[in-house]
C-alpha cells in the first residue's frame, strides 16, 4: 500500500487532472450568461471525492491509463454540481453558501441557477459520448450511462431528495431516513465506483464489492453530514450549519444524538472496508476516505 505522503500526492495530481478536465468539458460557449453559471458551481472548490473514486475503482481493477473513464468520472461530478445548485434555491433548502461562496442563485439568479442546473444534468451524456475514447466497447459505453442516468433521477438522487422533502412533515421512520441516505448520496458514490469498475471490465465479485463499499461509504457520508450541521461551523462545512435543527427537521443525529451517529458511521465505514478487503483489493484511497469520514466527525475542533 502507498505511504501517506506518496498517497497525498497522488490525490493532489489526481484533483488536479480532474479539474483540468472539467474545466475544458465546460469551455465557453453560448448562450455566455447560461455557461458562466454552469461553470461556477461545477469549477468552485471540493473534494472530487465522487471522480477520485471512480478512478480509483478503474485502477483497482487493473487499468491504469484512466483517459477511458475521465468524461465519465467528470459527468458524476457534473451531476454531483447540479444537485448542489438546485439543493440551495429558495424552494428546496435555501442556502445562501456552497463550498464556502454564495450559492448560484445569489450569483447568478434563481432562473438561471435552475436553468444551469438542467445544462449540467443534460449537458454529461453529450460530454461523455463526445469525449470517450473509441477504445471503450459501444456495450460498456451504454452500461456506464445506464449506472450514470439511474443514479441522478427517480432511482437515485433525485428519488432521495423528494423522499427527504416529504419526511420533514412526518414522524422520524429510520428505514425511511436510510433509504434518503442511500438514494440522495450514496447513488452518487455507488455509481462512481461501478463505473470504474466498468470500463476495466472487473470481475462480477469486484464489481459488487466496490459497489457495497460505494452504497456504505455514501451512507456513513450522509449521516456525516448530518452530525456536522449540528457540531460544526460555516467556515469549516462551507454552508450554512444548524438548519435541519432550525427547520424541525428529524435526522439520526437529531433523533438518536451526535454520540451515536459517530458510532454508526464509524460501523459503516469499517463494513465498507471489509466489503473490498474480502475482495483482497488494498487501495491506500478508499481505506483514506473511510477514515476520515469517521474523523471529520470525531474531532472536537471540527
Ligand atoms: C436532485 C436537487 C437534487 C438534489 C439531490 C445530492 C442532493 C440531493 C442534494 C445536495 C446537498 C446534499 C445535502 C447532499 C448530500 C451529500 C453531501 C454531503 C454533499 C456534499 O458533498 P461533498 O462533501 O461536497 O463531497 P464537495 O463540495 O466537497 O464536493
Amino acid at each position: 500500500m502507498l505511504k501517506n505522503k506518496d498517497l497525498k500526492s497522488l490525490i493532489e495530481k489526481d484533483i488536479q487532472f480532474i479539474n483540468t478536465k472539467l474545466d475544458y468539458y465546460l469551455n465557453c460557449c453560448e448562450p455566455k450568461e447560461l455557461w458562466q453559471a454552469m461553470r461556477y458551481t461545477a469549477l468552485l472548490d471540493g473534494k472530487r471525492l465522487r471522480p477520485l473514486l471512480a478512478l480509483e475503482s478503474t485502477r483497482i481493477c487493473g487499468i491504469d491509463n484512466i483517459e477511458k473513464v475521465v468524461p465519465s468520472a467528470c459527468a458524476i461530478e457534473i451531476i454531483h454540481a447540479y444537485s448542489l445548485i438546485h439543493d440551495d434555491l429558495p424552494a428546496m433548502d435555501n442556502d445562501d453558501y456552497r463550498r464556502g461562496k454564495p450559492s448560484n442563485h445569489k450569483v447568478f439568479g434563481e432562473a438561471i441557477a435552475i436553468l444551469a442546473g438542467d445544462a449540467l444534468n443534460s449537458y454529461v451524456y453529450q460530454m461523455i459520448i463526445e469525449n470517450t475514447p473509441k477504445t471503450v466497447q459501444p456495450e460498456v459505453l451504454l452500461n456506464i450511462i445506464n449506472i450514470i442516468s439511474k443514479a441522478s433521477g427517480p432511482n437515485g438522487i433525485v428519488g432521495g431528495q423528494v423522499a427527504d422533502i416529504i419526511a420533514e412533515s412526518k414522524k422520524f421512520d429510520e428505514k425511511v431516513y436510510d433509504y434518503i441516505c442511500e438514494y440522495k448520496t450514496a447513488a452518487l458514490f455507488e455509481a462512481a465506483v461501478k463505473i470504474g469498475a466498468s470500463i476495466a471490465e472487473s470481475s462480477k465479485e469486484k464489481f459488487e464489492a466496490l459497489s457495497n463499499y460505494g452504497k456504505l461509504i455514501g451512507v456513513a457520508f450522509q449521516i456525516a453530514d448530518d452530525i456536522l450541521d449540528i457540531t460544526s461551523t460555516q467556515k469549516v462545512i462551507g454552508k450554512t450549519p444548524g438548519k435541519d435543527l432550525k427547520s424541525g427537521k428529524a435526522t439520526y443525529p437529531i433523533v438518536f444524538g451526535v454520540d451515536k451517529s459517530i458510532k454508526r458511521v464509524s460501523a459503516l465505514c469499517k463494513e465498507a472496508i471489509g466489503n473490498i478487503k474480502n475482495q483482497n483489493v488494498d487501495s491506500a484511497l478508499l481505506l483514506k476516505i473511510a477514515e476520515e469520514t469517521v474523523a471529520k466527525v470525531s474531532n472536537n475542533d471540527s
